[in-house]
């Protein structure tokens, strides 16, 4: 029997986990999770699919005095950086970090299963789980990448609230209501956000970095590289920002070394996992947050030969639940692929 523990219980990542754990009976779903937080929700029940759990206050010693399986870190990098190497229990345990802690230290494995699970090494305790804007890219890209090597990529991310978690979605809903009762009044003042998010969009997510960029536009840039064994990829990231709830979408132009066309890119992406082709434009179908919202699957679509980089470039749009494959169900992901390998 498989065990598990969530640290991190009560967020939105950490409630998701135990949701792609039920739902994906195959490897975890019949032993409920153990579930860990900070001490100010210790003793409170939560109601899950596997029944009313009880959340304990982490505390490390007890942790790994149950010797799980696997530990699905939803926390903050800072609390990563402190625990998680301790969490492994001298080996016993493999830990699957939500945060950007150990996501660009060259040791730690960074990994989409679909697309790198064979950078996981059979002594490897610690992996880092990509960030959301990173993993719902590299779903469509990894397999342009593969046939035709991408060589430039220049994204625009419109990502949903539910990146700053449960209380991000809850700023927008309450910004929203509160805007709808007097059109004239004032936007509620940001808390989660830099600006007020209900009818807005902010081009700045995380931290400005010296080049100009915003940390969550070079997370893309690195750990795409990381993830593709791709050192030299040129990648240009703007991100921002709007009132959406919880799927992130980005719009990409991609340069190839390869001559590429649209049927070879419709033909590829269909047929690669994770991924669902909603590419009928004239019709209206296309990836919207709307549709990927609580999906497993990537949409990917507008699909086009680009106008500037010609026959070495297409535009594409994708759309996915940035807590499914952003975070949640890529982590619980990981670790049926690595349970799956000891079979
Ligand atoms: C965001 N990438 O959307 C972050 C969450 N991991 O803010």
């Amino acid at each position: 029997m498989v065990t598990c523990a969530i640290i991190g219980a009560t967020g939105a990542v950490g409630m998701e986990v135990a949701k792609c754990m039920h739902s994906r009976q195959s490897t975890f779903g019949p032993t409920a999770p153990a579930l860990y937080a900070s001490p100010r929700s210790a003793g409170k029940v939560m109601s899950t699919l596997y029944g009313d759990l009880t959340i304990a206050a982490f505390d490390v010693d007890l942790v790994n005095s149950s010797s799980y399986d696997y530990i699905f870190l939803a926390v903050s990098g800072s609390f990563s950086l402190e625990w998680a190497e301790k969490l492994t229990n001298g080996g016993k345990t493999v830990v699957i970090d939500n945060s950007s802690a150990f996501r660009y230290h060259d040791s730690i494995p960074l990994v989409v299963p679909e697309i790198n699970l064979a950078a996981i090494g059979p002594d490897d305790k610690l992996i880092a789980n990509p960030n959301c804007t990173t993993a719902i890219a590299a779903m469509a890209l990894h397999p342009i990448h593969a046939k035709y090597t991408i060589e430039t990529l220049i994204v625009s991310s419109y990502q949903a609230t539910s990146g700053a978690g449960e209380p991000g979605m809850q700023e927008l809903l309450e910004g929203t209501r509160k805007q709808l009762e007097d059109l004239a009044a004032p936007p509620q003042p940001a808390k989660m956000f830099s600006h007020p998010i209900a009818f807005n969009c902010i081009p700045c997510i995380d931290k400005l970095q010296d080049n100009g960029y915003t940390k969550e536009e070079m997370k893309v840039a690195w750990e795409t590289r990381k993830i593709f064994c791709a050192p030299d990829m040129k990648v240009s990231v703007t991100a921002v920002r709007i009132p959406t709830l919880r799927a992130h979408s980005e719009a990409i132009s991609i340069q190839t070394k390869d001559v590429i066309d649209v049927a070879g890119v419709k033909e590829v992406l269909a047929t690669a996992k994770g991924l669902v082709v909603k590419d009928d434009t004239a019709n209206d179908v296309y990836p919207m947050p709307l549709t990927s919202s609580g999906a497993d699957n990537v949409e990917v679509g507008r699909i086009r030969q680009s106008l500037v980089f010609g026959d070495r470039g297409v535009e594409i749009f994708v759309c996915g639940d940035q807590l499914l494959r952003g975070a949640a169900l890529n982590a619980v992901l990981i670790a049926e692929a690595m349970e799956g390998r000891k079979a």
